[in-house]
C-alpha cells in the first residue's frame, strides 16, 4: 500500500493510484518529468526544496537514502506491488520499460541507447554539476581557480563527443527520440539557464549540440517538465 511508504507523511498523495514523483526542476529532476509527460503515464509530482534540506528530512530519507531528487513510487509496480525507485537512469529504464517507449526492443539500438545514457549518468551529468559549482555556485569565490578549469575543460570535452555525434543526426541515439536524448538535454539546458555559461564553454562552437537541444527543449513535454512540480 502507498500510504506504507513514510515519505507519503510530509507530502501526502491525493491520487495515491498514480506515479508519486519527489522531484524539483533541476536538470536530474527534469529528466524523470520530461519522460512522464513523453509517455503520458499517470503521475502526481510532490515538490521537495532542496535548498530548504527537505531531502536530509526522514521521511525522504526512507525512499532514498541517498539524499537527492528525484525519487519515484510506482503505486502498481511488477506483480502489482509498489515500487519505490531513485536514481535517474534507473528511473528512465523503468519507465521506459513499462510505458514501452522512448527505448528500443531491438538489442543493438537499445545497447546503444543505454550507452549514451550511461555516458550522461557517469560524465555528462556529473562532470557539469562540478562545473557549475566552480563557476556559478558555491565554488565560485574560491581563489584557486584549477577546480573550476579542470570541470570547465572536462564540460568542453564532452561538448565536443557530445556535437561530432550529434553530426548529421537529429537523435543521440539510435533511430528515434529515446531516454538518452532525455537524459541529456537537461544538462545542456542549465548551460544556459541555472549556470549562465554560454561564453565560457564557447556554446556556439557546438552547433549540431545547439541546434539537437533547441529540437529537445521545444518538445511540449519538456516545457511542461521544466516547470515541474510548479512553484507553489
Ligand atoms: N545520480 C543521481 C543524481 C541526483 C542529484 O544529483 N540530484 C540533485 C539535484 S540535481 C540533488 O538532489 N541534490 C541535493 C543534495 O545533494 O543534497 C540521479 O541521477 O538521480
Amino acid at each position: 500500500m502507498l500510504q506504507d511508504f513514510k515519505i507519503t507523511q510530509r507530502w501526502p498523495a491525493t491520487q495515491p493510484d498514480v506515479i508519486q514523483l519527489y522531484s524539483l526542476p533541476t536538470p536530474n529532476g527534469v529528466k524523470v518529468s520530461a519522460m512522464l509527460e513523453e509517455t503520458g503515464l499517470p503521475y502526481e509530482a510532490h515538490r521537495v526544496s532542496i535548498m530548504d534540506g527537505d531531502q536530509f528530512t526522514p521521511e525522504f530519507l526512507s525512499l532514498n537514502p541517498n539524499n537527492k531528487i528525484p525519487a519515484i513510487i510506482d503505486p502498481n509496480g511488477p506483480d502489482g506491488k509498489p515500487l519505490p525507485l531513485w536514481e535517474t537512469g534507473a528511473i528512465l529504464i523503468y519507465l521506459a520499460e513499462k510505458s514501452g517507449k522512448f527505448l528500443p526492443t531491438d538489442a543493438a539500438k537499445r545497447a546503444e541507447v543505454i550507452q549514451w545514457l550511461m555516458w550522461q549518468m557517469g560524465g555528462f551529468g556529473p562532470m557539469l554539476g562540478q562545473f557549475g559549482f566552480f563557476y556559478a555556485f558555491g565554488g565560485k569565490e574560491i581563489e584557486d581557480k584549477r577546480p573550476m578549469e579542470r570541470y570547465r575543460d572536462e564540460a568542453k570535452r564532452l561538448l565536443g563527443v557530445l556535437d561530432k555525434r550529434l553530426e548529421g543526426r537529429e537523435v543521440v541515439a539510435g533511430d528515434e527520440y529515446s531516454i538518452a536524448d532525455i537524459a541529456i538535454w537537461p544538462w545542456v539546458r542549465a548551460l544556459f539557464t541555472a549556470y549562465n555559461a554560454s561564453d565560457v564553454l564557447e556554446l556556439e562552437s557546438f552547433p549540431n549540440v545547439l541546434r539537437w537541444h533547441t529540437a529537445c527543449a521545444d518538445r511540449p513535454a519538456s516545457k511542461i517538465a521544466v516547470d515541474m512540480p510548479p512553484k507553489p
